[in-house]
């Protein structure tokens, strides 16, 4: 590793022995990286040196700012960070807060003083955010004002925290007051390439959270591989979305993709389907990030905006039925553009381009990784045999101070969790998470399959399909059902439906219906929820 700039040398210490690191593979002109770099050097302060400083870059919450505008708030932040609160190189940062500018800012400031930047979702409660505090033994914190007191609560736990600093707020002490009193200009840190820039937590679905550990060349090398070749997108682009940035589909998609070809971000502090597609009418937004659901949700309500400004719509977090992809053409005449990324490898490593896309198909390796399917004994599988989904590239995970690191690195590739196929055209093709494989009868059932038949029924707005205990069976597929508005909840009509649609001995044997499903602040179905006893 190259020489680290880390005056607080804990993410080094904490990395996992290499030998347990996957390959990491940079074959790719554009992925040679130097031994010095700081991300923020390059996505940022580069525009303004090359005169570019007067572009649009970020708004959101009344507010607007240039190139040069975001560039002089993260500079006086990150002269706050070191000058008033301490902050030296390696120090872990927590951000707090909702999508805005200021939380942007706050993020370059982290990165330009060489500290270590911890974003964390903004619904999380006092114990969840003390899990990660400990766990990346964060000293100093960021928060919105707005979401403090859950903060405050678990500093009160976690005493490792030192320094809480508020931003959006009036305060004499808070951020806002303390950056006008600092220069607008600021020295990068020197930080190595291989320098921890953040450390991205991914809950999973046990509650204990995992910390992802990923470099700064790490941050250019996502904008390199799926934004440069299967988004395409250019300079006077519009990006906006739902994601979170603490979520990495939400920071790469909203904030380092469009500011790595000097495009304009949106960021929204709600992002609900209605508040999204009037905020696409708004802003004029041209690039728009979402989960699958939300576009399924967003579809029936298009005719009342006007969202003919949107030219390209990205789908991630989840599975893109069939059904889903084609509602969306109909709606707005988009492809959509699926693909699988995860917060170990930082972002979307099979995906595709408007050209190529595929209804039930997530896409091809993109370019700089390399993937293919192995059984259970880590031999690979051939096209349409299902198997563990194996990746690697030049970003892949690194667990903070994490035995699960050993299950998820495997010979040097990432196993993300997922059962894939590889059809006759070289596609791959999402089946379930490999727990959440339904074994009934004998046989081996994946319950998108069948929630992917259920969504073409016109009465489904949502469903969700698990296997549940059975003495017979072994499991039973259960299938959960929100229908759509002015529809009745026919279980014979569905059941036939489905037979219809796919092998019959798939239907589910069960269906209930609900009024929601419960998902993750990121989106995600929590299909082990539905799985627990009463449930
Ligand atoms: C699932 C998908 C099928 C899959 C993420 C884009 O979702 C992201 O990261 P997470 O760590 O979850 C990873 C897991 O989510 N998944 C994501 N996208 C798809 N399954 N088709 C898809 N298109 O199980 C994967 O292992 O929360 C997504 C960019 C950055 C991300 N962190």
């Amino acid at each position: 590793m190259h020489p680290s700039a880390h005056r607080d040398t804990f993410t080094r210490e904490h990395l996992p022995p290499q030998d347990q690191w996957p390959e990491l593979v940079f074959d790719l002109p554009e992925l040679q990286f130097g031994s010095r770099l700081n991300a923020a050097t390059e996505l940022l302060d580069r525009w303004v040196e090359q005169g570019q400083g007067g572009r649009a870059c970020v708004q959101g919450g009344g507010l607007k700012w240039t190139y040069a505008e975001l560039q002089a708030e993260a500079n006086r932040i990150a002269n706050v960070l070191v000058h008033e609160l301490g902050v030296v190189p390696g120090n872990r940062v927590l951000l707090r807060g909702t999508n805005t500018p200021q939380m942007a800012a706050c993020w370059f400031a982290v990165i330009k003083a060489g500290a270590v930047a911890v974003a964390t979702m903004p619904l999380l409660r006092a114990v969840e955010l003390g899990k990660v505090i400990a766990k990346a033994e964060v000293t100093h914190a960021l928060c919105d004002a707005a979401l403090a007191s859950e903060l405050a609560a678990a500093q009160q736990q976690h005493p490792v925290l030192r320094v809480i600093c508020h931003f959006r707020s009036p305060a004499p002490d808070g951020l806002e007051a303390r950056a006008s009193r600092q220069p607008a200009t600021f020295t990068n840190v020197d930080t190595a390439s291989d320098d921890c820039a953040l450390i991205a937590f991914t809950s999973g679905t046990t509650g204990q959270p995992k910390g992802t550990m990923h470099f700064h060349r790490d941050i250019l090398a996502i904008c390199r591989c799926w934004p440069a070749h299967c988004l395409r997108a250019e300079s006077g682009d519009v990006f906006i979305g739902s994601p979170p940035l603490a979520f990495t589909f939400g920071l790469g998609g909203l904030l380092l993709f469009p500011m790595s070809v000097g495009a304009s971000t949106v960021l929204l502090e709600k992002a609900a389907p209605d508040l999204l597609l009037a905020a696409i009418a708004e802003h004029r937004a041209t690039v728009c990030f979402t989960a699958p659901t939300s576009y399924r949700a967003m579809a029936p309500l298009v005719a009342q905006h006007d969202i003919s400004s949107l030219r390209k719509c990205v789908s991630a977090g989840e599975a893109l039925p069939a059904a889903t992809r084609a509602l969306w053409k109909q709606a707005t005449g988009l492809e959509l553009l699926d693909g699988i990324g995860a917060t170990e490898l930082l972002h979307i490593f099979i995906s595709h381009t408007e050209e190529d896309a595929k209804g039930g198909a997530t896409g091809k390796p993109v370019p700089g990784y390399q993937a293919c399917i192995l059984d259970d004994a880590g031999q690979p599988l051939r096209a349409g045999q299902v198997g563990h989904l194996a990746v690697k590239g030049p970003t892949g995970c690194r667990y903070l101070a994490d035995e699960r690191q050993l299950q998820y690195v495997q010979d040097g590739w990432n196993l993300t969790g997922d059962a894939y196929l590889i059809d006759e055209d070289g596609y791959y093709v999402y089946q379930a998470r490999t727990d959440d494989m339904i074994i009934s009868g004998g046989y081996n059932i994946a319950g998108p399959e069948i929630e992917a038949a259920l969504l073409s029924h016109p009465a489904v707005a949502e469903c969700a399909v698990i296997g549940v205990p059975d003495e017979d069976r072994g499991q039973l597929v259960k299938a959960f059902v929100v229908l759509r508005e002015g529809h009745a909840g026919d279980v014979k009509a569905l059941q036939e439906h489905v037979k219809a649609s796919i092998a019959p001995y798939k239907y589910p044997r069960v269906i209930e219906f609900r009024t929601s499903l419960p998902r993750t602040e990121t989106g995600k179905l929590q299909r082990f929820k539905l799985k627990e006893p009463g449930a």
